[in-house]
């Protein structure tokens, strides 16, 4: 799989080269590529935003450069084109499964007011939010994309940590508990120290379903 980000900031994605992407390349079965939309600027000054039409605070990204940073990472339009946005439908976990299928990502970050709106007319399969708040760009939602479709390709994290996470099974995960077996006066649940898998798996089961039930009734 390869995930093509398209941003103006590419250094804000630096970090993730020691973690996320780093583990990510290093498995092999995944390329992140950061590209720079400013390189695809055909004006003098590589100018990429300008005011909106119509009046309006704040700077609106121009189409061309976008467009033809588009086409040049994806020119057979064979990839799925995303665009980080708060009027995209929200990210979830099914969605990351869904992501899994493409074989090339494109990720759009917008930035300052977004972009303009015949770039996602003329280029976007779809658009994706991480929430109902408004950020400065998509830098930070397309990092999160990255990071939830990153760790289930095989060779990123163990399988084993992918069974039983939150929203694997739709419900949210149960408690955890490592050493010391007690700490602050708290002692870990006895069962955990049982060493009888089955009840431990029951005792989890409950524990999720109890929790699921009273922080997040809507899963269920
Ligand atoms: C956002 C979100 C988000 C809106 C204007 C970038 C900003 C700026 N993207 N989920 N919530 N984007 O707030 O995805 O261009």
């Amino acid at each position: 799989m390869k995930i093509t980000v398209l941003t103006l900031f590419p250094e804000m994605f630096a970090p993730l080269k020691e973690s996320i992407i780093g583990r990510a390349e290093k498995s092999g079965k995944i390329q992140i590529e950061i590209v720079n939309i400013r390189d695809y600027a055909d004006n003098k000054h590589f100018k990429c935003d300008d005011y909106p039409f119509g009046g309006g605070a704040g700077m609106v990204m121009m189409p061309q450069p976008i467009g033809s940073a588009i086409l040049a990472v994806d020119p057979g339009h064979g990839a799925r084109r995303i665009f980080l946005s708060p009027r995209g439908a929200v990210f979830k976990q099914s969605k990351v499964f869904e992501l899994l299928e493409y074989e090339h990502i494109v990720l759009l970050c917008g930035h300052y007011e977004g972009v303009d709106e015949r770039v996602i007319d003329l280029y976007i399969d779809e658009e994706i939010s991480i929430g109902d708040y408004v950020l400065t760009g998509g830098e930070l939602p397309a990092m999160v994309v990255c990071d939830c479709v990153a760790r289930y390709v095989d060779g990123v994290i163990s399988d084993g940590s992918l069974v039983d996470e939150s929203f694997s099974d739709g419900l949210l995960e149960y408690p955890q508990y490592t050493r010391p077996a007690e700490y602050g006066g708290l002692k870990v649940p006895e069962v955990l120290l049982s060493g009888d898998h089955k009840k431990i798996d029951e005792w989890r089961k409950k524990q999720s379903v109890a929790l699921t039930k009273k922080r997040r009734p809507d899963l269920l």
